[in-house]
């Protein structure tokens, strides 16, 4: 007899189910052949399925398993055993029979690294001198807890050197961010530029928009185009891409495919019209890795004239979640020629909501506040929730969902946008959370861990006139299913494309490629191997968009596809890669649907600009091939498009 376990995907309004506590959500689907009948092993009735922690504990009866498939219940636990036994009867609490299949979850073969790491181990990795710039780069601070006294990686510093913003002392003090409410052929000026800023009580020289944390918040009408006059007074070349915006190609900011990278001292005259009410931001595309995490990107919030796109809420919170690597002498140096972090991206250490890291609102009591979150760090995927404060999910990227949901977390990963709203019912002070299952990739083992971003003081003077009434009710937009029912119509046919997510690595110091030893698993939170990861630049890695179809990769793969297309795209996230990991993938100029994970179909959708995939799933996205153009699909995490992973499409 032998079986198969599938881990299914959970589906719902995000790119991963976990539970509030950040541990994946999957739906066991079990496929068994060969089972004799119970009582031919002895006085048994049936098969039970099991499962146990990795250490044979804490027993969940899973339910009866037969010949075939069975779709057995969820878990929530990242590394465990199943056993399926032979029973008296279904419904015990412990097994008591006959152990007829035994199997582990690919999360608990990351405890192999704990062997592979002993230094006494054969094939232990042995000091490796690689010490380019090693006196100028400081490492970076470990958090609490994470594992890096790797023998041989303590002298390790990456291949390249290292690079910070000139230390300008005459750069004006940043300030917050300012509303810019913006009518139709508007013109406004963002100049990008050195500001100064004191963040946790280290003074940096970092990037601004305006001289603001983050830029300008532009508020603006479907309908509308501005003219948006960019300044570069950066000492870099830069641009501006308008994320998820549908407009012209010539405006979109990608250097060297839609324009020549503006110089230090250059300006270009962007023309940003919206096609789509939504939530949408800007920053660079010139390394992102650089310029959006010293602080170079804004909202835009496009409302669609006269009526509300959104139903009436108490207050609007428009936040953009961050992190940066902050030690006791500031920022930690970025990478001059390639991005440092090229495995797993730059994870901060230090949370930042709209620049600042204690974000702080005062609401009243039974007042409903919508959240219009927007992920602008370099990596981190993130589980946020505000207390056990009730979440409803309304809208994401390019509009709103067909469904209205609740939702006890929200997780949001980089370049993706969700609108939340929430009721603050409870009085007292609520902690702005984010919540994970942190991975020591050294030792193969998960912890919980828990960053407050912010806190909500909930007055206990309650607002009479508060949307409490109205938040119970989860709305359904048939509109929106409407618009979408001859896309939804596409969604059997086969995928016009596959794109395969790998990686390759070239001079890796022997510690690191001895991390990288395909144990992975389907999502990052953390970075869980701090130094492995500092030490890898763009240099020693690329990320890889491979064409299933011709083996073309990244830049070489031009497809070309007929404006007004609609074009099925099957994402497959290689979890046998010797470093897979999750991967938020966007495309420019037009929008998308997310069809399916695993074949498990989405059934409320939503346009989107930006879509995860987990290592080792495959995602269906159908894509609207609207506006016509040179677009680019790249992978979202800054270091990894830093590292290659990206391509060019026309729609013609
Ligand atoms: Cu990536």
């Amino acid at each position: 007899m032998s079986g198969t376990l599938e881990l299914q995907p959970v589906t719902g309004p995000f790119g991963v189910a976990v539970t509030p506590t950040g541990a994946p959500r999957y739906r066991l689907v079990a496929r068994v052949t060969g089972l004799p009948a119970p009582s031919r092993l002895g006085s048994y009735t049936t098969y039970v399925a099991w499962t146990y922690t990795v250490t044979m504990d804490s027993a969940i009866n899973l339910g009866v398993v037969h010949n075939g498939r069975t779709t057995l219940g969820e878990i929530d636990r990242e590394q465990f055993r199943i056993l399926v036994t032979a029973e008296a009867g279904s419904g015990a609490r412990e097994r008591s029979g006959r152990i007829v299949l035994r199997g582990t979850s690919p999360g608990a073969r990351l405890l192999a690294h704990r062997d592979l790491m002993q230094a006494v181990a054969p094939g232990a990795p042995v000091l490796e001198a690689h010490r380019h710039d090693a006196e100028r780069w400081r490492m970076p601070p470990m958090t609490a807890g994470s594992m890096m006294a790797m023998p041989g990686m303590r002298h390790l510093t990456p291949s390249i050197a290292p690079w910070l913003p000139p230390a300008d002392t005459a750069a004006p003090m940043a300030q917050p961010r300012r509303v810019i409410d913006a009518r139709d052929g508007d013109t406004l000026r963002l100049v990008a530029g050195l500001v100064r800023r004191t963040i946790a009580g280290r003074v940096v020289v970092m990037y601004g928009f305006n001289g603001q944390y983050p830029g300008p918040l532009i508020r603006a009408t479907r309908g509308a185009t501005l003219v948006v006059r960019f300044e570069n007074r950066l000492d870099q070349p830069s641009s501006v891409h308008w994320h998820g915006v549908r407009l012209d190609n010539q405006f979109d900011g990608v250097p060297d495919v839609t324009q020549a990278p503006v110089p230090p001292g250059g300006s270009f005259d962007y023309r940003v019209h919206f096609r789509d009410a939504g939530i949408y931001w800007y920053h660079p595309h010139v390394r992102e890795d650089i310029q959006q995490d010293l602080g170079l990107y804004g909202n835009i919030l496009v409302a669609a004239p006269g009526a509300a796109w959104l139903p009436r809420v108490d207050r609007e919170e428009v936040l953009a979640l961050d992190d940066i690597i902050l030690d006791d002498q500031g920022l930690l140096p970025y990478g001059a020629d390639a991005p440092t972090h090229a495995l797993m991206g730059r994870w901060g250490n230090v949370f930042l909501v709209n620049g600042e890291p204690r974000y702080a609102l005062t609401v009243r009591q039974d007042e409903v506040v919508r959240f219009y979150l927007t992920n602008v760090s370099n990596a981190r995927v993130y589980n946020v929730a505000f207390g056990g404060a009730r979440m409803k999910v309304v809208a994401s990227d390019g509009g709103k969902f067909e469904r209205e949901s609740w939702a006890a977390s929200v997780v949001i990963a980089p370049a993706e946008r969700y609108v939340v709203d929430v009721l603050f019912d409870r009085a007292g002070e609520i902690a702005f959370t984010n919540r994970v299952q942190a991975l020591d990739h050294m030792y193969g083992v998960y912890s919980s861990e828990v960053d407050t971003l912010g806190t909500v003081h909930v007055t206990a003077r309650a607002d009479p006139n508060g949307g409490r009434a109205g938040f119970a009710r989860l709305r359904v937009n048939r509109d929106v299913t409407a618009e979408l029912a001859s896309y939804r119509r596409l969604a059997a046919r086969a995928p016009d494309h596959t794109l395969v997510l790998a990686l390759e690595t070239n001079d890796l110091p022997s510690p690191v490629s001895m991390m990288l030893n395909s144990l992975n698993v389907p999502m990052d939170w953390n970075d869980g191997m701090a130094m492995a990861n500092w030490v890898t630049t763009g240099r020693e890695v690329h990320w890889i968009l491979r064409d299933a179809a011709t083996g073309r990769e990244n830049m070489d793969i031009h497809w070309r596809f007929k404006r007004g297309s609609v074009v099925k795209l099957r994402i497959f996230n290689d979890p046998t890669s010797v470093h897979a990991m999750d991967h938020p993938i966007h495309l420019h100029g037009q929008r998308f649907l997310i069809l399916s994970r695993n074949g498990v179909p989405n059934e409320n959708l939503v346009w989107k600009d930006t879509g995860l995939v987990p290592a080792g799933e495959t995602v269906d996205l159908l894509v609207d091939m609207a506006n016509p153009g040179t677009w680019l699909l790249h992978c979202h995490v800054a270091e990894h498009m830093g590292a290659g992973m990206m391509t060019a499409f026309v729609v013609e």
